[in-house]
């Protein structure tokens, strides 16, 4: 092995890697690495900035994590591409930018540092960290890690969904009416916002009761894990999504925008579901015009 690594470094095309570690073993190393550093650092921040909005917050935390994600990936994978939201221009516009910036990217590693900054910041112990890799645009490992209630769940494409190795499959639930959701209230107060409430006010009377738990990563993890049937929210970023989806996928669930369309890196307003209640959910949204599309 050591030889081979020396050989490789000698190359002078192929840029050294230290180890030969799979990509799964250093998304869930470097997601479990994270989220110690960041459940030492809760309540002791000392640095909060406004993004795009009020509602829209970033802490010196946020900025770490993913500082310390994107140098444990690179080492590992140097030729690979890094999308964190960390370094993107806040707004839809920029964000939509850096996505197409990395489409041509092979490999590119998507990652949140801190999904759920605002639970982050008021002690709300709900957050989570999304780390996945697309493979030519495809999400083909996914891993959201939750440090407070230290769960890790973790996806490989056609590989199955796991919940601290156990395989994880989707709620049963077949109506509206039995099932649990979650939804989200945009940053985005101007346009988001009134399209999602439109939403809520549609969905709320159908269901058995919806949660906003503030981490749109943990809301898609717990839907593989079939705690939740159904999660929509309009105004996400890639980061939020990627990892989420293909857990869902590798659980027999469905992810698409909120008019029905199939998943890609580019949805922002995303419908995800056991599959079972997701034409419900999409006509009720359509009825309400609460798709944003
Ligand atoms: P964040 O904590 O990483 O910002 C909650 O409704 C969800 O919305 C969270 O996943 C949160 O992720 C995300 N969110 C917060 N502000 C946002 C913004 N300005 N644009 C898009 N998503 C946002
Ligand atoms: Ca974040």
């Amino acid at each position: 092995m050591l030889k081979r690594v020396i050989a490789l470094a000698e190359e002078p095309n192929v840029p050294f890697s230290p180890s030969g570690k799979s990509f799964t073993a250093v998304a869930v190393n470097t997601a479990a690495k994270a989220g110690e550093w960041i459940k030492t650092k809760i309540g002791a921040y000392t640095k909060l900035d406004l993004k795009y909005s009020e509602s829209d917050l970033v802490t010196e935390i946020d900025k770490g994590s993913e500082k310390l994600i994107r140098s444990l990936i690179l080492t590992h994978f140097p030729t690979h591409s890094f999308l964190g939201e960390e370094g993107v221009e806040p707004g839809p516009l920029a964000s939509a930018k850096a996505l197409e910036d990395a489409s041509g990217a092979e490999y590119l590693w998507i990652v949140d540092p801190i999904d759920g900054t605002t639970n982050f910041v008021h002690q709300f112990p709900f957050f989570s960290i999304s780390i996945a890799l697309a493979y030519k645009g495809e999400p083909v490992i996914g891993v959201v890690y939750d440090p407070n209630r230290d769960e890790l769940f973790v996806a490989e494409k056609g590989k199955g969904a796991y919940l601290h190795g156990k395989r994880m499959s989707v709620s049963a639930d077949a109506k509206l009416s039995e099932s649990l959701l979650a939804t989200g209230f945009p940053a985005d107060r101007e346009k988001a916002l009134p399209i999602n409430m439109r939403g809520l006010a549609a969905v709320v009377p159908k269901v058995r009761n919806v949660r906003n738990g503030g981490s749109a990563a943990l809301h898609m993890a717990y839907i593989a894990a079939g705690r939740l049937s159904g999660f929509w929210e309009i105004g996400l970023n890639s980061w939020d999504l990627a990892a989420g989806t293909l857990l869902i996928q590798e659980s027999g669930g469905s992810v698409t925008d909120t008019a029905g369309n199939p998943y890609t890196l580019k949805v922002r307003n995303v419908l995800a579901t056991n599959g079972k209640i997701h034409g419900e959910l999409v006509d009720t949204l359509q009825q309400a015009d609460a798709t944003g599309l």
